[in-house]
């Protein structure tokens, strides 16, 4: 696929490395070394050069060759630092992918907030993404059923701003302090480790059950979203309350939006199952591959603004309850900004491993609210990054602020700063200016006027679990209200103990009495006569991810495969191919195997044939998005359709409602292939009952023809 990065390509992002990331790149290359360098030998970490690294010093006779020596520095530093690469990974969110970028504020949101990165539009503040998953290790496969994590650090000129967020926008817990209980409870479990990275499983269920707040987003972690088709096609979200406060010194209650340019999309979940075997990096190759063809993923950045004197205003739902959306009907978003990530990283460990966010790093103009899970999470990611990398964690290149860093915080394990000075306290008898004044950029902590009793409680408005599940299932179309059936379905069945799935028949008829049954008939469990709670009907906007097409529908870095054996129709391949490019699609050529494949009429003696990319048994259609069949002679035709492999890519295909192209003889073979699937399209079966399906056959070969399967494509990709 890099072959299809062109020169030009190169050339832009070395260019956008100099201006679009500024400080940071520039700070990170001071650290960044090229061991490529012609004239460097191996050394020891000491800088000693080393003649052999391949050979342990050992004692030799003419005979015997051994023992090795204890002596052998360079041996044993070898040993010693490989004992060590590994540390703590994530206790959540282990599992994960990142990338440099830019953000750019279209429109000034200084009429709430001081905040630099959200007012001035002549900024271009460096960034890096962190994507995730949050239940399986760091080995554990990308499209796991599981809430992705969409955590962002603005390298702003007032300091690091770290918005770590989600691709659903609401969470399982109302208060930090049961974290540590959805989370043990969603782990594999602790008797046997088992199962990896999945929901599906009795002690997930049960404490969904038992902890009815988690009703809303379970739901959501059901749906469509939790399978997403790409990072790049996936929206983020703040999810917390967070606070704006504007130069005046209003504050405001808001919520952060990140909205993909090229729109929502999900995989289906036989695909997702079956990619984690195929392909487990299918995520974090997607967007590696996508930054390096240049085809930059992007997001829109949104808020949603409450002023502070609006916070009792909502009946339904408690503005600082991070179970709850605040519904777009009621409180619109303000589209003000742009993401678009831009560079890969050079080296995954010091970048994407060491990277550590903290969701109390803010900056001026931006606050917390009193949310109990925020609180808690201020608390907590601090915390774990010195477990994780130590106490100087914010040493780290790719932790530092572009901003310069000054106070007395000194010592610690692996302190590689080296600072000047006789003083490290303040105040102190040298001189040293004063704090800064807030006129001059300093942070203010907002004066909230706080009054109350000391108490474990939550606000009364925290106990409403259902009406925002019901608005949930409600705002979704059909089929996505199938797909959470489905998904129901499976992970209760993964639950032997019938008192998690029986309960959990019971809980779904609080949110609707058709899903319960549904489900309750798939599972085994009881099947509820009535509902638990009355359904409100209501629905709202946003919701449904069929709402978020792409901007512009594009089928830009979608994989085509294109299917050919020996005596395929060229015509057809390669104007197909040069559609596709034209198109910024990435096609790929398959064929029953990798060494050359003749053209119909190529001389096989002299000719050079295609190489295919892979062969049919090397990769699978569930790692393609779609697929076309050129067709050609009698011969090539013969070939795939005597092939299991090459008929179950079709059938499969099909069965993912992938889009489909065949052209001349490939246009029986395709039809031959979904006979078995109970969908035979007689010859005389009209195009648009064909295309219905995603599927556009043409007995001849024409410019049209080609134009028409990418256009098939596009819609199909939305
Ligand atoms: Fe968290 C990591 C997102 C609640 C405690 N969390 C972590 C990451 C993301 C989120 C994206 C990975 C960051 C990275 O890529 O390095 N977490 C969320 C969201 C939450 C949330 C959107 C709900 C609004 N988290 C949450 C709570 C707590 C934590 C309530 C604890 C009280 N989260 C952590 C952590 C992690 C973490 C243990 C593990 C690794 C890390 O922080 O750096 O501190």
């Amino acid at each position: 696929m890099t072959s299809l990065l062109s020169n030009s390509l190169e050339k832009a992002s070395r260019a956008l490395d100099k201006t679009e990331h500024g400080a940071k790149v520039a700070q990170l290359s001071a650290c960044t070394k090229d061991n490529t360098h012609p004239d460097w030998r191996i050394t020891t970490d000491y800088g000693v050069k080393q003649s052999n690294t391949d050979e342990w010093l050992k004692v030799a006779s003419e005979d015997h060759v051994g023992p090795a020596l204890l002596e052998d520095a360079h041996g044993r530093e070898k040993i010693m630092r490989f004992d060590h690469e590994r540390i703590p990974e994530r206790v959540v969110h282990a599992r994960g992918a990142g990338a440099f970028g830019t953000f750019k504020l279209l429109e000034s949101a200084a009429d709430v907030t001081s905040a630099g990165v959200l007012t001035d539009t002549s900024r271009s503040t460096p960034v890096f993404v962190r994507f995730s998953t949050v239940l399986g290790s760091r080995g554990s496969p990308d499209t796991v059923r599981d809430v992705r994590g969409f955590a962002v650090k603005f390298y702003t000129e007032e300091g690091n701003w770290d918005l770590v967020g989600n691709n659903i926008p609401v969470f399982f817990i109302q208060d930090a302090i049961k974290f540590p209980d959805v989370i043990h409870a969603a782990k594999p479990e602790p008797q046997n480790e088992i199962p990896q990275a999945q929901s599906a499983h009795n002690n997930f269920w049960d404490f969904m059950y038992m902890a009815p707040e988690a009703t809303h987003m379970f739901l959501w972690a059901m749906s469509d979203r939790a399978i997403p088709r790409s990072y790049r096609m996936m929206e983020g979200f703040g999810v917390n309350t967070f606070t704006l406060i504007n130069e005046k010194g209003e504050r405001s209650f808001v919520k952060f939006h990140w909205k993909p340019t090229l729109g929502v999309h999900s995989l289906v979940w036989d695909e997702a199952i079956k990619i984690n075997g195929a392909d487990p990096d299918f995520h974090r190759k997607d967007l590696f591959m996508s930054i390096e063809n240049g085809a930059y993923p992007k997001w829109r950045f949104g808020i949603q603004v409450l002023p502070e004197s609006r916070e009792h205003d909502f009946p339904d739902f408690d503005i600082l309850d991070a179970t709850k959306i605040w519904p777009e009907d009621e409180i619109p978003i303000r589209w003000i900004g742009e993401l678009e990530l831009n560079r890969n990283p050079d080296e995954y460990f010091p970048e994407v491993e060491q990277i550590a966010f903290c969701t109390s790093h803010v900056v001026p103009g931006i606050g917390f609210s009193d949310d109990p899970l925020l609180q808690g999470r201020n608390f907590s990611y601090f915390d774990t990054q010195i477990s994780r990398l130590g106490v100087n964690f914010q040493e780290l290149p790719i932790n530092r602020p572009v901003c310069p860093v000054m106070n007395h915080n000194r010592d610690g394990k692996l302190r590689h700063t080296i600072t000047k000075g006789p003083a490290n306290y303040w105040p102190n008898r040298f001189g040293a200016v004063p704090p800064a004044k807030p006129s001059e950029g300093a942070y203010i902590d907002y004066p909230a006027k706080i009054a109350g009793i000391k108490a474990r409680l939550r606000s009364k408005k925290f106990g409403y679990h259902w009406n925002q599940a019901q608005l949930f299932y409600n705002s979704l179309t059909e089929i996505e209200k199938e797909h959470v059936a489905a998904a129901l379905s499976f992970e209760l069945d993964h639950c032997e103990d019938n008192v998690v799935y029986d309960r959990m028949c019971e809980r779904l008829a609080d949110i609707d009495l058709a899903l319960a049954q549904k489900v309750a008939t798939m599972v085994g469990g009881p099947i509820p006569q009535q509902a638990g709670r009355p359904n409100h009907g209501k629905k709202t906007r946003g919701i449904s991810q069929l709402e978020k097409p792409a901007e512009t529908p594009t089928i830009a870095t979608r994989r085509v495969a294109i299917i050919i054996a020996d005596g395929y129709d060229p015509v057809a391949y390669n104007g197909m191919k040069a559609a596709l490019l034209a198109a910024q699609a990435l096609p790929f050529t398959i064929a029953p195997r990798r060494s050359p494949i003749f053209a119909a009429g190529e001389d096989r003696n002299t000719g050079k044939g295609v190489k295919p990319d892979h062969h049919l048994e090397g990769m699978r259609s569930v790692l393609f998005d779609a697929i076309f069949l050129p067709g050609g002679t009698l011969e090539s035709i013969q070939t795939l359709r005597s092939s299991g492999r090459a008929m179950h890519w079709v059938r499969e295909a099909f069965g993912h409602l992938k889009p489909i192209g065949a052209t001349g003889g490939a246009v029986a073979l395709v039809k031959e292939a979904f006979a078995v699937t109970g969908l035979a399209f007689s010859e005389d079966a009209s195009e648009e009952a064909v295309e219905s399906y995603g599927v556009v056959t043409a007995g001849k070969v024409s410019p049209d023809g080609f134009k028409e399967v990418v256009s098939v494509a596009k819609a199909g990709a939305d």
